[in-house]
Order: C-alpha cells, then sequence, then structure tokens
C-alpha cells in the first residue's frame, strides 16, 4: 500500500477570470477582474471604473480555454488528471448578477467543459467565486461590503447546483476567502471597491468594511453549505483559504505573540468560521482594538453553525517570517509582504520557497479542524525559456514538486487525511497578483505574451512527463 489515498485526487487548478478569456462573449458580463490592467514585479495592477477599449486587460483574452477546452482537457487527462479544479464565472451566468433568468449560454459552456472532463474520467472539484464578483455589485453596493450580495450569490450558486448536479459533487464556496481579513495590505478580496480607480497598491480598506463585508461572504458561504447538505447530500462542500505560513523572526516571545496574532488574524479568522462555525474567542478584541463592530442579522449566528463545511483546502506557496524587531528584512515584490528567511530560497516574484512549511501547514490545519485537508493551489512562477521546437526545460519546476509532493507524503505519514492536490496553473495563465503572463506556472507552455501577442499554441515542457510519472504512481515515484 502507498502513502496516498487508492482514491487520491491529483489535477490542476485554474480559475475562470485568469484563463478563460471571451470576456464579453455570449453574453456574458464583466466581472471585477476584467477592470485590472496588467502591473509587473513589484507594481500591482491597475484598475478603472470604465472599460477602456486602448488599454489591454489581460483576463479578456487571457489564454482563451473558452475556445481551446477541448484540447487542454485532453492535455490533461494526458498527464493523468483525475480532477480538475477550476472556477465557475458567476457573470457567465448572471451577467450583472442582478438578472431573474440564468444566461442559458453561460450554463451551456460549463456544461461542455465537464462532459469533456467526464470523456476521461476527470472529475471536477468547482470554485463558486474566484475573485468573479459582478462588477456592477460593485458599482451598486460596494460589492460584499452590502448585504445585498448574499440573495445574489446564493442565486447563482442554487442554479448552478442544480444544472451541475449530475457532473459536479465537489465545491468550494469562495477562493482564498481571508484574502479580505483586516490584515491583508491591499488584497481587499476583489481588490475593487466602488469608484476606486489607480494602482491597486493605493487601495486601503479599512478593518470596520472588510470585516463586515467577511461576514456577509461567511453568512452567504454558510447559506449555501446548508443548502446544498439538504438538497444534495451526495455534495461534499468545502471552504478555501490562501495558508500564509509566518515565523516568528526570533525567539523572542514578543515575536512569538506578534506570530500567533499574524496567523490568526490573516488564516485562522476565516478558517474557525467556516470550519468551526463561529468566530475566533480572541476577535472580540481584535474587533474592539481596531474600531470594528460587525452588524448582525437575526439568524446569522445560527446559520454560521448550521453551514459549516465538510473539507477544508488552501492554496500553499510560500512562508514569511514576522517579528517586532526593527532588523527583519522584507521581501521585495512579495504581494503580501513579510519578513525574509535566511534559510529559505525565494522565487522570481520573491516567494519564498518553504516545502516543509507545507508539511508543517498540513499538520496545523489537520489537528486544529480534524476534516479532510486538500491541498487546491501551489506551484512555482518562473519566467520559461521555450526553445524553437516548442519544448521548455524547466528543471526548477521539477524540483519544486518534487519537494513539495515529498513534504506531503511525510504529513500523510504523520496522520493527515489528505484528499488529494491540485497544482496551480497546469497550463500557463494570467497572473492574479501582477497580470502578467510571464509569470508561468504550466506544465503546458502558451503562447501568450504580456503585450497581448501570441498565437495560443501550446506545448508540452519537461515538467508535464514528470507530473504525469508522480501521478501514475500516486506520488510514490519522485526521481
Ligand atoms: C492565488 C490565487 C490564484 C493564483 C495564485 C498564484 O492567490 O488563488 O488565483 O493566481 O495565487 O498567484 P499569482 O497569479 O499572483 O502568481
Amino acid at each position: 500500500m502507498g502513502v496516498f489515498r487508492d482514491d487520491f485526487l491529483w489535477g490542476g487548478a485554474c480559475a475562470a477570470n485568469q484563463f478563460e478569456g471571451a470576456w464579453d462573449v455570449d453574453g456574458k458580463g464583466d466581472s471585477v477582474i476584467d477592470h485590472c490592467m496588467g502591473g509587473v514585479f513589484n507594481q500591482q495592477k491597475s484598475i478603472t471604473v470604465e472599460i477602456d477599449p486602448d488599454k489591454l486587460y489581460p483576463s479578456h483574452d487571457a489564454i482563451d480555454f473558452y475556445h481551446h477546452y477541448k484540447e487542454d482537457i485532453a492535455l490533461f487527462a494526458e498527464m493523468g488528471f483525475n480532477c480538475f479544479r477550476t472556477s465557475i464565472n458567476w457573470t457567465r451566468i448572471y451577467p450583472t448578477g442582478l438578472e431573474d433568468e440564468p444566461n442559458e449560454k453561460g450554463l451551456q459552456f460549463y456544461d461542455d467543459v465537464f462532459d469533456e472532463c467526464a470523456k476521461y474520467g476527470i472529475q471536477p472539484l468547482i470554485t463558486l467565486s474566484h475573485y468573479e464578483l459582478p462588477y456592477e455589485l460593485v458599482r451598486r453596493y460596494n460589492g460584499w461590503a452590502g448585504r445585498e450580495c448574499i440573495a445574489l450569490y446564493e442565486k447563482f450558486c442554487y442554479t448552478c447546483f442544480e444544472r451541475y448536479k449530475d457532473k459536479v459533487k465537489l465545491w468550494l464556496t469562495f477562493n482564498e476567502i481571508n484574502c479580505a481579513t483586516a490584515e491583508m495590505g491591499a488584497m481587499f478580496g476583489t481588490s475593487t471597491v466602488q469608484g476606486f480607480e489607480g494602482n491597486r497598491a493605493n487601495l486601503y480598506v479599512g478593518p470596520q468594511i472588510r470585516c463586515q463585508a467577511l461576514h456577509h461572504q461567511f453568512v452567504a458561504s454558510a447559506k449555501v453549505v446548508k443548502y446544498a447538505h439538504e438538497h444534495y447530500p451526495d455534495f461534499k462542500m468545502g471552504c478555501m483559504t490562501v495558508y500564509l505560513q509566518t515565523y516568528p523572526a526570533t525567539c523572542d516571545p514578543k515575536d512569538q505573540l506578534a506570530n500567533q496574532a499574524n496567523m490568526r488574524n490573516r488564516v485562522f479568522y476565516t478558517t474557525d468560521v467556516q470550519v468551526r462555525g463561529y468566530y475566533g474567542c480572541w476577535c472580540k478584541r481584535f474587533w474592539e482594538e481596531n474600531g470594528v463592530e460587525i452588524k448582525w442579522e437575526p439568524g446569522d449566528a445560527e446559520i454560521l453553525r448550521e453551514g459549516t463545511v465538510d473539507f477544508l483546502s488552501f492554496s500553499y506557496y510560500m512562508t514569511n517570517l514576522i517579528g517586532t524587531h526593527d532588523d527583519l528584512e522584507e521581501m521585495e515584490g512579495n504581494i503580501v509582504g513579510g519578513g525574509k528567511n535566511p534559510y529559505l530560497e525565494a522565487s522570481e516574484w520573491g516567494w519564498q520557497i518553504d516545502p516543509d512549511g507545507l508539511r508543517f501547514a498540513l499538520n496545523e490545519m489537520y489537528d486544529r479542524y480534524q476534516i479532510p485537508v486538500m491541498v487546491v493551489e501551489n506551484g512555482l512562477g518562473a519566467m520559461d525559456k521555450k526553445e524553437p521546437d516548442g519544448s521548455v526545460h524547466d528543471q526548477y519546476r521539477i524540483d519544486y514538486l518534487r519537494k513539495h509532493v515529498a513534504c506531503m507524503r511525510e504529513a500523510v505519514k504523520d496522520g493527515v487525511d489528505l484528499m488529494g492536490y491540485t497544482w496551480w496553473g497546469p497550463i500557463d495563465l494570467v497572473s492574479h497578483g501582477t497580470g502578467e503572463m510571464r509569470k508561468r506556472y504550466g506544465f503546458i507552455y502558451v503562447d501568450k505574451y504580456d503585450d497581448g501577442t501570441g498565437d495560443y499554441s501550446r506545448s508540452k515542457k519537461d515538467s508535464f512527463e514528470y507530473y504525469k510519472k508522480v501521478i501514475a504512481s500516486n506520488g510514490e515515484d519522485l526521481d
């Protein structure tokens, strides 16, 4: 018997807005990401309130999965995927979020994608909201700051559940929901607020509005989880968090406390609510000290308790240091901010690579919550060089993958109930953080560049064969 479960889910993860393109095709409306232009290392994306036809918005064409899905899913199948995580773009189904009836062409597209997956025995894992809020809801309600979004999200989810109930059994309510916590710098969930225009690094949203918006997302998530449990007992409902491990920078007890507070405010704030069904005991003090007063409606506390998830998933890319001493060096180019760790190397985008941290994260999460865990994003964004014959010799990606899978194996041996692993961006796609194409994650290279050029052709990188071998051996053969 191997280390990983026999039914271990192996595959890759994408997000509709980062790879589908076809942003206004077949009745699709504009989502928040469609208002974001590209950025670069150290310079975040800019947002425009109106879409300017003379500007380049990377999500608009992305890698055109919309028209290449058959070819791409065939390549995933060739690697041996039995799971494919993607999202349903809310604005394909309800273009502004406000319509009473869904857009049939949008629904049909995902039917086609899921049917194509089924041909190869690939199980979809669907994120219902991956930074794809209809922009109209930002205009009207300031996005999730408005309680109105709860009912609109429910309508969208229930439409998806009923339509795809025979094709999709695994669901995630919100991608990286903790990006909206008060401690997350400029990463206010979608990073878009009513009327905001300019570099999103300049976007500051205070704790009150973030915590209130998150409360609305928690209620929305719990409502649809409860609804799914009642109507579709074979569904498995999960939450998804960005697992940003920090370590104390020194053995000064003050650094330990700073780290504990950071982990609570950035990570456990959301997982506690979605898995346990109530806020952590420390939140009250946090709210008081930050001038936050959450507006609860009658029934909110009950729904949070009743709508807890069946499994917990997270993305894992890096770790950082946190401390109270002035000599802590900050990592450059790192979107989330954090101190430099002298024992780790970093990617070209300043993300400190830490495979052991993944074992640590899995143990922390499983120990704390005791429900099955899944790694639904992990990967290396790098600048690849395509050879004239289309090949890419990405040994660095193979090394990254090998080390992370090896550490997952250790976590399973530690006793963690690990359901599966989906590599982020198995095919090159648009970076969420910077909007770049050149930050490539894929095992499949896509001929598409930051200036919008490229013929969209796909070719295999060396890592393609490596991942295929890992999957074929159920994670046993990592050489
Ligand atoms: C996560 C997001 C993804 C993805 C990934 C890589 O935070 O869920 O959407 O993009 O990070 O980040 P980036 O694209 O910024 O390299």
